[in-house]
């Protein structure tokens, strides 16, 4: 493989995402050192390198081609790409939601101010440090606000004077409660995504080796949700069993020694296991359940 084909991935520096980036790569089995002050850094054991950036940049840096790949808030990346012509925006490409960094951007209002419906913000300033995802929103809901374009601390803009409202992300909502806000409507649902340049079709080393990296994403993603079940249960009671653990494929089902009547049934549960499910294997009679934690899934 010649030197060039190095795939190059944008990713938060410092931030909520970047410790999640490096655990999704690390668990793909890339290995990297991040050394303190460089923005670089290349894998020891596959042809990746990282540029370390400010997510601000992170939607650009792909359109424009500097980087292949970036990870990003989805909330970031409709931000940045709305300013950006067509035919950059169309460059980039999202090619998997990689269920972390979950949020969503949400109007509030104070507490005293009451509310009904969107139209209600017709006319106000509303603080949001994603002033076009906001305008683009409430212009096809038909309701006209003024943006006042905030970079941090959003949430004191209503109580120093500055905006009648606010436009930011929510996770667990405590912000917004602590600032004496309440939240009334849901703008966009956000989480980190992966994307792509278009451009990397065109180089078929490239293309292999993202191919060969998306599979084992997709390993890590699959087995994060996915448990090893196992359980001892009354042979008659297999069918109903699979029922309770939709999407459980050929599970295996092992005699148990002496007892004719009892199996051990192995499988990988594909979805999340919540305890009212293990509850409900036990009504059927199911005994001795584990559920363990899968690492990876190659299908
Ligand atoms: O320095 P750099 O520009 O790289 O980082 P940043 O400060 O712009 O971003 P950072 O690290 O705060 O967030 C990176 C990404 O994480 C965001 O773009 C979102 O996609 C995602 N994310 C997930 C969040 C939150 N949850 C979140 N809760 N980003 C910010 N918040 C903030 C929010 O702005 C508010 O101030 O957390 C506060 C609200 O949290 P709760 O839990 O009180 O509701
Ligand atoms: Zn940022």
């Amino acid at each position: 493989m010649s030197e060039r084909s190095v795939i190059r991935i944008a990713i938060q520096k410092s931030g909520r995402l970047s410790s999640k980036c490096i655990s999704l790569l690390d668990r793909c089995g890339i290995d990297f050192e991040i050394p303190k002050n460089l923005l670089l850094s290349k894998a020891q054991n596959y042809p990746i390198e990282l540029l370390l950036i400010r997510d601000d940049d992170i939607p650009a840096y792909v359109a424009d081609g500097v980087c292949d790949m970036g990870i990003v808030g989805l909330n970031e990346l409709e931000e940045k790409l709305c300013e950006k012509d067509e035919a950059k925006r169309g460059q980039v490409e999202i090619i998997r939601n990689l269920g972390f960094g979950r949020c969503r951007l949400a109007l509030a209002l104070p507490n005293k101010v009451s509310y009904n419906s969107l139209s209600d913000f017709e006319g106000m300033n509303i603080a949001s440090s994603y002033p076009m995802i906001l305008k683009n929103y409430m212009k096809k809901q038909g309701v006209n606000v003024n943006a006042v374009d905030i970079t941090g601390s959003v949430e004191v803009a209503p109580a120093i004077g500055i905006a009648d409202a606010v436009c930011d992300l929510v996770s667990t909502g405590a912000t917004l409660i602590t600032n004496g806000l309440r939240e009334v409507a849901t703008v966009m649902e956000s989480e980190a995504v992966l994307i792509k340049n278009k451009k990397m079709d065109e180089n078929v080393e490239k293309q292999l080796l993202l191919s060969r990296l998306l599979d084992r994403i997709d390993g890590v993603l699959k087995a994060q949700q996915a448990r090893y079940v196992m359980m001892n249960a009354p042979k008659d009671a297999i069918d109903k069993i699979c029922e309770v653990l939709p999407g459980m494929e050929n599970p295996t089902i092992m005699n148990l020694g002496s007892n004719a009547e009892r199996v051990a049934i192995h499988a990988v549960a594909p979805n999340k296991l919540f305890w009212e499910t293990m509850e409900k294997l036990k009504e059927l009679g199911a005994t001795s359940i584990l559920a363990v934690p899968i690492e990876k899934i190659i299908d």
